[in-house]
């Protein structure tokens, strides 16, 4: 017994620079912790980054148009929401589906026309479907989709945001008179 005291007070001194074995593993264990969890960050954002140009890309060649969202309500056609007759007879419709309502509200539309509809939203998700047609469409924000359609007999139709977007979701409708 007593040598091992002696040798435990004759053992070198600890330095400045002297890190305790368990000490040194718990601050190795810390080094490889953010390193493991860097890695996947910085993988993930990678992804992601990849993710949105491949969507840019595949929207840029399926030509799908967009707008510039801060500018859309100043600009047309968005800014004049409506309805447009072309040189052939046909019509163009315009809606921006906003907060809690869609612009125009409402619209009249010669009966039998074939009508070609643009939507765009400036914030968020939306939908877009006229009751008792296959009009049915989403649209994000800056981006602009359309659909057609022929109003072959005279009524009114409901026009409904069928996308559940959140706040005001359930005032979203406007009315399309075929007359
Ligand atoms: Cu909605």
């Amino acid at each position: 017994m007593a040598y091992v005291r002696a040798s435990w007070h004759t053992a070198p001194m600890v330095t400045e620079n002297f890190i305790a074995p368990a000490e040194r593993n718990v601050k190795s264990n810390r080094r490889f912790q953010n390193v493991s969890f860097i890695l996947p960050t910085i993988g993930i954002l990678i992804l992601l980054f990849a993710f949105v140009m491949l969507c840019f890309q595949v929207a840029a060649a399926m030509n799908i148009p967009r707008v510039d969202v801060p500018t859309v309500s100043d600009k047309s056609p968005f800014g004049h929401p409506g309805l447009y007759r072309l040189k052939d007879g046909s019509y163009q419709a315009y809606f921006a589906a906003d907060v809690a309502r869609f612009n125009p509200s409402t619209m009249t539309i010669p009966v039998g026309s074939k009508v070609l509809f643009f939507v765009t939203s400036p914030h968020q998700a939306r939908g877009f479907a006229v009751a008792e047609t296959t009009v049915n469409m989403e649209a994000g924000p800056g981006w602009v989709e359309t659909t057609s359609h022929v109003f072959d007999k005279p009524d009114t139709y409901l026009l409904v945001c069928s996308l559940n977007c959140g706040l005001g979701h359930e005032d979203m409708y406007a009315k399309l008179e075929v007359k």
